[in-house]
């Protein structure tokens, strides 16, 4: 059954009203958001400056392994906060898991596909050179529109984008050269986030610089004062984290909230039937220090690798706890809207593998939380509609009480945050190039993946020629995880007729 994507786009005005209608309808439960009505003057001295602040937190390579999120192993006890404040979305989808094609998504809301970038170093505006950012949009409707920390994919010659801003974006980095340089025999640079072994990153470290030196712990430092500065204004903050991003550098107390006798190294099993291109070859974590060239990550490597990601993901939970204890130090908590997202998922060694790069359920579900003031604040909300990276800047424009700009490719979700049987299409789509080679000789395809409330179908096809080359079909009904291809199986010729002629419906309507 299809359910057509949203019909209801709930108009600025609406929404705009709407603000003091939602926090009505968080103090009086769960009513529908159309029968509320109040007016603009309720709106005002609900909001104070009339229209809401917005932190967007992006995390960098974060997967939704959150003690929020059910994982009780993991201490992130700030971010657990903000989710019981607000609403945890359970299917929440990258279009591509890697840095520049998500973050270009997030902030241009186009697909991959429809900006025409799947790579890391192509500026997006090489493609689209008009394009209105999210926090550019922003901007032009009165906010002061501030970046700090990693946002858009800056490196392999990828570049930051002066439009988006009010003011230049900030990194850590003039303030990280002056810190004092430390090296211990072949081990050099550990006064920094970035260590090396003999000319190589490592690819972890119980650090033992000061916190507040951190990278991340700058940017946050920096987000403060800029919450500071800008309280009397309207503000749209973009924080990007580093972190648990490669190399997992964390202060030692993050690493101590974590037995390593306790870690378990997920299964070595790979997907039944699957293209031999489905895969990476985590070529991101072999070129760090002592890091095998081929083959698998020996066990004692994978727990350090995995107590390492978990101490990273710790100390970022610290500093949102950072961000938020500001807004309610400044009284801002109630007149600001939070999203709290990550690029991409990431293989902490699931099926033998390790980083994102895929088009597997492990590395395109994301974290998402959004919490609007006066919305299910009281204990976790759970949403279990399926929302995608696509859909964040038209659902920020809508809880702003602004119109969408017409380029978008996403559909907001602003109705699923009051009503958990919105009627919503409930698809996902990723995609992913690889090249390979065979006898024929190389081959660029492209892996176009989409997720259902049940199954996922991934689409090899041949970028050249469009061919298509192989499908992968998972049941999700019961099970994250992807364990045996059901496309090609004797008896799923109708199931998979049906998910595939459902494809390339939902393609081209994403598409538009
Ligand atoms: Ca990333």
């Amino acid at each position: 059954m299809f359910y057509f994507r949203k019909l209801v786009h709930l108009s600025g005005q609406a929404l705009a009203m709407g603000y003091a209608g939602f926090h009505l309808i968080g103090l009086a439960g769960m009513v529908l958001f159309s029968t509320v009505s109040c007016t603009q003057g309720d709106s005002l001295g609900t909001w104070g400056t009339g229209k809401p602040n917005v932190l967007l937190i992006a995390i960098d390579d974060l997967r939704p392994e959150l003690n929020c999120y059910g994982a009780e192993h993991i201490h992130s006890p700030n971010i657990d906060k903000v989710a019981a404040d607000g609403i945890l979305f359970e299917n929440a989808f990258t279009q591509q898991a890697v840095c520049a094609p998500s973050r270009n998504t997030l902030m241009t809301g186009l697909r991959p596909d429809g900006l025409g970038i799947h790579d890391l170093s192509t500026f997006f505006r090489d493609k689209a050179p008009d394009v209105i950012t999210l926090p550019q949009y922003f901007k032009t409707k009165g906010y002061q529109a501030e970046g700090m920390g990693k946002i858009y994919h800056t490196g392999h010659g990828n570049q930051n984008d002066t439009q988006s801003w009010s003011r230049p974006h900030w990194t850590p980095a003039g303030i990280i050269g002056q810190r004092e340089l430390v090296k211990s025999g072949d081990t050099v640079r550990l006064h920094t986030c970035y260590p090396t072994i003999n000319g190589k990153k490592i690819p972890w470290l119980n650090s033992a610089m000061t916190e507040e030196l951190h990278d991340d712990a700058l940017t946050t430092t920096h987000a403060l004062e800029r919450m500071n500065a800008l309280k009397d204004s309207s503000f749209f903050l973009v924080v990007g984290f580093r972190k648990p991003h490669l190399p997992f550098v964390a202060p030692q107390k993050y690493w101590d909230l974590y037995d390593p006798r306790s870690i378990n190294i997920p299964s070595r099993d790979q997907p039944k039937g699957i293209p031999i291109y489905a895969f990476s070859n985590w070529g991101e974590l072999r070129k760090y220090h002592n890091m095998p060239e081929e083959g698998y990550l020996p066990d004692a490597d994978a727990r350090q690798m995995i107590h390492g990601y978990c101490a990273c993901v710790s100390f970022i939970d610290a500093q949102v706890g950072r961000l938020v204890q500001e807004l309610k130090h400044l009284g801002l908590y109630d007149n600001t809207i939070i999203v709290l997202w990550s690029d991409h998922g990431w293989k902490l060694g699931d099926y033998g593998e390790w980083c994102k790069h895929t088009n597997y359920e492990i590395d395109t579900r994301i974290p998402v939380i959004v919490r609007v003031p006066g919305i299910h604040d009281q204990g976790v909300w759970k949403s279990d509609v399926i929302i995608e990276t696509v859909d964040i800047y038209p659902t920020l424009c809508d809880l702003a009480g602004l119109d969408i700009p017409g380029h978008v490719q996403g559909n907001s979700f602003s109705s699923a945050l009051l009503d958990d049987q919105f009627a919503w299409d409930d698809v996902a789509f990723s995609q992913y190039p690889r090249t390979f080679s065979d006898e024929r000789g190389q081959h660029a395809v492209m892996g176009t993946s989409m997720r259902t409330r049940e199954y996922r179908i991934t689409r090899w096809t041949d970028t050249g020629s469009g061919e298509l080359l192989a499908t992968e079909l998972y049941d999700h009904s019961g099970n994250r995880l992807e364990l045996e291809n059901l496309a090609g199986l004797s008896g799923k010729e109708e199931l998979l007729k049906s998910l595939t002629e459902q494809f390339e419906m939902e393609y081209i309507r994403s598409h538009q």
